[in-house]
């Protein structure tokens, strides 16, 4: 059994070494915390370390997804590509662990399997995996919102004879496609980035696909120059606006309406925006996209007769056509080629709604009307998203209450930030933020802050343990609920609600209200002594 710190309570354990955890563990260290972090990779950056597969990249502007806690950090790092690949933002991740000294405060391959609170000595006990322990008086769960990744069990798959992969763990060795027979089952942001990049690769590509999803151009390039040196000439002063916009990224929106512009205008406005591509695409250029249903079909018709155009075959063109949720209400993705992927003669179609999979076998996929004979079969199938990876760190609170428990009909937090039953207990980017809605670095570097001074604010009174009162928490799960029932995002099939995971309380889980408003209650509330919290010496 390996002891942290020969058995002595520290102040703060850190669970995750992605951007949230390392950016808590640098903040909680400059103010003087013995804060240590615990990761289940071999090394920090999180998503961007899982997730190495071909065509990974990121879909916010690689200027506006970074940390900006420290100018110089902003004005040494340089980005290559207006959408940074994979390998470059963990460059940076790596970059950033380094140049802070972030690596020597973090226990990589060290998978949390337990975090219990202890009433009596006011803290939390946490293990790992590989028989770890640590004590500590704050638990920050740095977890991610997609980090837990759901792997469908088909009939079948343990008999397939060929390499099976997960977009989400990915060999971090690589591993060659070219010449191969390759399956891809799932068409989310995953399967649509690796999918044109794979099929550049690979003898044949099918695709399986169960729902068409809407994906727009990222026209990925390189930064203009003259952007790059408007933004470089005041960074911070560029970061503090973007933060005054809901996504925390640079505003799109040209009008409220898709009705205030004319047919022609509004044609245009989507052509113009689909040429020169970006974070959000077509649906942010009009601020009632997701929320006026007719606005809605005007984006989601502009992209149907797009893929209409680009794929030659109209039977392939069809089955790629999403026809069952309003445009955005699943996460939007962002792609290269990927329509055009289609038109390749080494690839096929698989519409799942008309032929569903029916098992595995040693060969290759099975559907109720063919065989497809596969040398590898990749799985890009999503996440347990938002609760899943805080449920597997199996936290028990006051009285032992496990949190599964406390969440049994979906996630309850106060502002995503912390848990009734559950003192001490931080959640970074927890479900009830905006977190997954809006730039998720702006988002972290917001709940560190706050989390570091609501810390210091007890270390100043002499408070050692803090809980959200359950009526605050309430009020919150309730409020996020009312703005989502404001917006046509409870309608489609997505993980946003949970209903990627079988048995999962159907629940919208991040806060719509936008970056702004959601960062204005979280001051109001430090600036009023904390109301909605309990803080006891
Ligand atoms: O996962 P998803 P993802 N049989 O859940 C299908 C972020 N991200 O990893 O829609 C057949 O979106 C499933 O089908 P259906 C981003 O926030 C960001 O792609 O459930 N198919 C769906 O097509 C994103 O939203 C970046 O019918 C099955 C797919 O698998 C989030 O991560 C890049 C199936 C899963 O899509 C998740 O994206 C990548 C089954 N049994 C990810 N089970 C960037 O920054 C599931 N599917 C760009």
């Amino acid at each position: 059994m390996n002891s942290i710190s020969d058995g002595k309570t520290i102040d703060a354990i850190v669970v995750g070494a992605g951007f949230g955890g390392m950016y808590a563990i640098y903040r909680l260290r400059a103010r003087g915390l013995e804060a240590r972090g615990f990761e289940a990779a071999a090394d920090v950056g999180g998503t961007w370390w899982w997730n190495c597969y071909p065509g990974a990249r990121c879909d916010v502007e690689s200027l506006d997804y970074c940390y900006a806690f420290d100018e110089a950090l902003l004005d040494e790092w340089r980005w290559s590509e207006r959408f940074a690949t994979q390998p470059e933002v963990l460059r940076y991740a790596s970059h950033v662990a380094e140049r802070y000294g972030l690596r020597d405060h973090f226990t990589f391959n060290a998978r949390i399997d337990g975090c219990v609170w202890d009433e009596d000595s006011r803290l939390w006990t946490v293990t790992t995996e590989e028989g770890h322990t640590a004590r500590a008086r704050f638990l920050i769960a740095a977890t991610g919102c997609l980090s837990k990744p759901h792997r469908p069990d088909l009939p079948g798959l343990d008999e397939f004879a060929g390499d099976v992969l997960f977009t989400q763990a990915w060999p971090q060795e690589g591993f060659d496609l070219a010449g191969k027979r390759v399956g891809v089952i799932g068409t989310g942001s995953s399967g649509i980035q690796s999918i044109p990049v794979i099929a550049q690769v690979a003898a044949h590509l099918t695709v399986f696909q169960r729902t068409a999803n809407f994906t727009l151009p990222a026209v990925n390039r390189p930064i203009f120059p003259e952007y790059e040196a408007e933004i470089r000439a005041d960074y911070l002063g560029h970061r503090r606006k973007i933060l005054q916009n809901k996504a925390a990224t640079v505003k799109q929106t040209i009008a409220e309406s898709a009705f205030d512009l004319s047919d022609e205008e509004r044609e245009a406005a989507y052509e113009d925006k689909w040429q020169r591509g970006g974070a959000g695409g077509i649906p942010v250029l009009f601020a009632d996209s997701v929320t006026n249903p007719a606005s809605n079909e005007q984006a989601a018709n502009f992209v149907r007769r797009k893929i209409a155009e680009i794929v030659q075959d109209p039977e392939v063109a069809e089955s790629l056509t999403p026809r069952d949720h309003p445009i955005a209400t699943k996460r939007i993705c962002l792609d290269t080629d990927y329509y055009a992927t289609f038109n390749r003669p080494n690839v096929t179609l698989v519409d799942l709604k008309k032929t569903p999979i029916e098992r595995v076998s040693a060969t290759g996929i099975h559907t109720s009307s063919a065989e497809y004979p596969l040398d590898v079969l990749v799985f890009a199938t999503g996440f347990d998203a938002m609760t899943g990876p805080l449920r597997a760190m199996k936290i028990r609170g006051v009285e032992g209450v496990a949190l599964e428990h406390a969440w049994a009909d979906g996630p309850r937090t106060w502002l995503g930030l912390m848990v009734a039953g559950f003192p001490n207990l931080f959640t970074i980017t927890g479900p009830g933020s905006p977190s997954v809605i809006v730039n998720m670095i702006a988002a972290i570097e917001q709940h560190v802050d706050w989390i570091a001074r609501l810390i210091d604010h007890m270390r100043e009174t002499g408070a050692t343990r803090v809980e959200a009162q359950d009526a605050a928490q309430e009020e919150w799960v309730a409020e996020v609920r009312r703005v989502a029932e404001t917006t046509l995002y409870p309608l489609a099939n997505s993980w946003y609600n949970g209903d990627n995971i079988a048995g999962k309380p159907r629940m919208f889980m991040a806060w719509l209200g936008g970056y702004p408003t959601y960062a204005e209650r979280c001051e109001e509330i430090a600036a009023s002594g904390y109301a909605g919290l309990e803080l006891a010496a």
